[in-house]
């Protein structure tokens, strides 16, 4: 049985969750509570990061970060499953994903603002910096929002993982200004199953 180390939160350990039922691997994990922050979690020993998700294999060796884990699971489904193997649409899944991840990092960054600085300490640049890029990164979606046919892939499943955690940690206020995302994002989720079972908690 292979251990993935998770939380109920993360938009990253989302990503993995969707695609362990896409792949029809689900009854090959079992899922571990990980708490980043506490130095004594076993998930230091699996990760010297701490970070979620950590998968550990049956062999032993443990796989981060989750475009790696993704890889694994494309592997272990046969490859070629959520990362197309025609060039043209694997280099377009894994930009999508890239993109995608980046605009994560940055919503990540803006909630350590509030975990970690008081008001007094924040940097308005830094801010704006970091909202710059999750801006762009949906207006860049907004006009050529991916197409949603057949198995969704690596990128897809990331996209819809920004969505839902803007959804969750910023009020869903990029649905009225991105109109083809909104109607991008309901259809994934109407056609992926996974997505509603997977919605993040505070946990
Ligand atoms: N690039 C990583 C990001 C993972 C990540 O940042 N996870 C967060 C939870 S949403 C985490 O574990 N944070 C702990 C920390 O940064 O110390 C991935 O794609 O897996």
């Amino acid at each position: 049985m292979m251990i993935l180390y998770w939380h109920p939160a993360s938009p990253y350990v989302r990503k993995i969750r969707i695609a362990v039922q896409l792949l029809g691997l689900a009854g090959r994990f079992e899922m571990r509570d990980a708490d980043v922050n506490d130095p004594g979690d076993p998930l230091r020993q699996q990760n010297p990061l701490s970070k979620v998700p950590t998968l550990v294999r049956e062999n032993g060796s443990a796989l981060y970060d989750s475009p790696v884990i993704l890889e694994y699971l494309d592997h272990l489904a046969g490859g070629g499953c959520i990362i197309p193997r025609e060039p043209e649409a694997r280099f377009a899944a894994l930009r999508l994903q890239a993109l995608c991840d980046g605009a994560l990092d940055a919503n990540y960054l803006l909630m350590c603002e509030d975990w970690y600085r008081t008001p007094e300490q924040r940097v308005a640049r830094w801010v704006d910096k970091q909202a710059g890029k999750i801006e762009r990164a949906l207006d860049t979606l907004e006009a050529a929002p991916p197409d949603l046919s057949g198995m969704p892939n690596v990128g897809q499943i990331a996209l819809a993982c920004l969505l839902g955690y803007r959804d969750f940690r910023f009020d869903g206020t990029w649905r009225e200004t991105h109109p083809r995302l909104h109607a991008w994002y309901d259809a994934f989720a109407a056609a992926v199953p996974a997505f509603a079972a997977t919605i993040p908690s505070s946990g």
